[in-house]
């Protein structure tokens, strides 16, 4: 079964202008442990002693997930997060001949021996700790390079290689396919007898991140990375929702009730309110208008049955389908969005509330139900005044919920409370 490993506190902190307090990692924390995420990367205690803070408190407070500390091929970071009680620790070092000559001056050989020894340090001071070890910009890296590396460390007792797609370089179905590499990896290790986890966490430069780590998971990946809002360097990484989503509703037999979807959207706030970074308004999944439908033909279609333009149900994730009236509207989804408010008004008026929808939506603007009782409003009035013997029919609704369509994306919600 395939583990996630979530990288919001660490990769999705190098995100630039982000950064949360330890409190707030700890409420982020406390969801994605709800959620039933298996790895919670929670940052490089050698950055600063807050990190190092977090990194123990989330060790012995989170029991149901284990938590990761990021740490360069260094004896001291090591000692760092293992005496910080961290489950796992995640060593990157990359082995491209460009970094080795241009940044490090080091040979190959004397690369690996560095690399060999810090692992073999970690597993004999703690030989419980899960090691997983990245040979950075693995998949623009000489592959002789990379499976040198790899072998060294697994024979070193490393749990796992990372397959990172550091620049967002992969592209699917070409001959830089995560589905190759992983394939091609896992084999060439298999025949020296071994069989290390492998995860693959892929940058969204080109916008194929998703698609990369699907490439991965189909080909045997047992790990993938991801973030929430898919925050980290640059375009980020994969995003967890989306990720989990599609696993879930498209991978059932191995995925399906696996999570508690229904937390993504609270966590999704949670992370926006505290990163400063607005949930854009099309995101899949969590963005306001995911599952809302706007021109009036799509609105009829979904008012009788929402699969005609739905290809995911949105209770999975603990929310409805939205129909957002503007100047596409036809009166078939005024008439149901009246239903809805309990209004049942009659031909004439739901064409004079449509005009008037259309006239609003045409300043460049949706009209959500609170405001539609106040359009419906006028019509009813005047009718009503016009025959005073008939009695008003519409009941106002008691509550009204206003469609998630009417916030802006620079306005940034208040979010949920952090506990419930
Ligand atoms: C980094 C780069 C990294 C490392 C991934 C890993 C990448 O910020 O250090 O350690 O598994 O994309 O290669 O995020
Ligand atoms: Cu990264």
């Amino acid at each position: 079964m395939v583990r996630i490993l979530d990288t919001t506190l660490r990769e999705g902190e190098q995100t630039p202008g982000v950064y949360f307090d330890a409190h707030v990692k700890l409420a982020i924390a406390d969801y994605l442990e709800r959620l039933g995420i298996d790895y919670l990367e929670a940052g490089h205690p050698a950055v600063s002693e807050e990190i190092e803070e977090v990194v123990r408190h989330m060790s012995s407070r989170h029991a149901n997930l284990t938590v990761a500390a990021h740490s360069r091929n260094l004896r001291e970071d090591v000692d760092r997060a293992i005496d910080c009680g961290a489950g796992f620790i995640g060593i990157f070092y990359c082995v491209s001949n460009d970094r080795l000559n241009g940044v490090f001056g080091k040979s190959l050989d004397h690369a690996i021996e560095q690399i060999s020894g810090v692992i073999e340090y970690a597993k004999t001071r703690e030989p419980n700790v899960i090691i997983r070890y990245t040979p950075e910009d693995t998949v623009r890296s000489d592959f002789g390079n990379v499976l040198r590396a790899a072998v060294a460390a697994v024979r070193a007792g490393a749990d796992i290689i990372s397959i990172a797609d550091t620049t967002g370089h992969m592209v699917p179905g070409t001959d830089r396919s995560m589905f190759e590499f992983v394939r091609k990896i896992k084999g060439e290790l298999e025949s020296q007898g071994l069989g290390p986890m492998i995860a693959v966490h892929c940058h969204n430069d080109r916008g194929l991140a998703l698609a990369n780590a699907l490439d991965g998971y189909r080909a045997g990946a047992d790990i993938i990375d991801a973030s929430v809002l898919g925050l980290g360097e640059r375009a980020g990484i994969v995003d967890l929702a989306q990720l989990l989503v599609t696993l879930a509703a498209d991978f059932p037999e191995e995925n399906g009730n696996r999570w508690d979807l229904e937390l993504l959207p609270e966590i999704y706030e949670l992370v926006s309110r505290y990163s400063r970074i607005p949930i854009p308004s099309n995101f899949p999944i969590t963005g306001a208008n995911a599952f809302t439908h706007c021109a009036g033909m799509h609105t009829h279609a979904v008012t009788k049955d929402p699969r005609h333009y739905h290809s995911l149900d949105p209770s999975m994730v603990g929310r409805t389908t939205e129909i957002c009236l503007d100047h596409m509207s036809g009166s078939a989804s005024i008439k149901h969005a009246l239903g809805r408010l309990g209004i049942h008004a009659d031909n004439g008026i739901v064409d004079s509330v449509t005009a008037h929808v259309k006239d609003v939506g045409r300043k460049g603007r949706t009209v959500n139900e609170e405001e539609l009782v106040f359009i419906a409003d006028m019509y009813l009035d005047n009718r009503l005044l016009h025959n005073a013997n008939q009695p008003k029919t519409r009941e106002r609704p008691r509550t009204i919920r206003i469609p998630q369509n009417v916030m802006s994306e620079n306005e940034i919600s208040t979010g949920p409370p952090m506990y419930r």
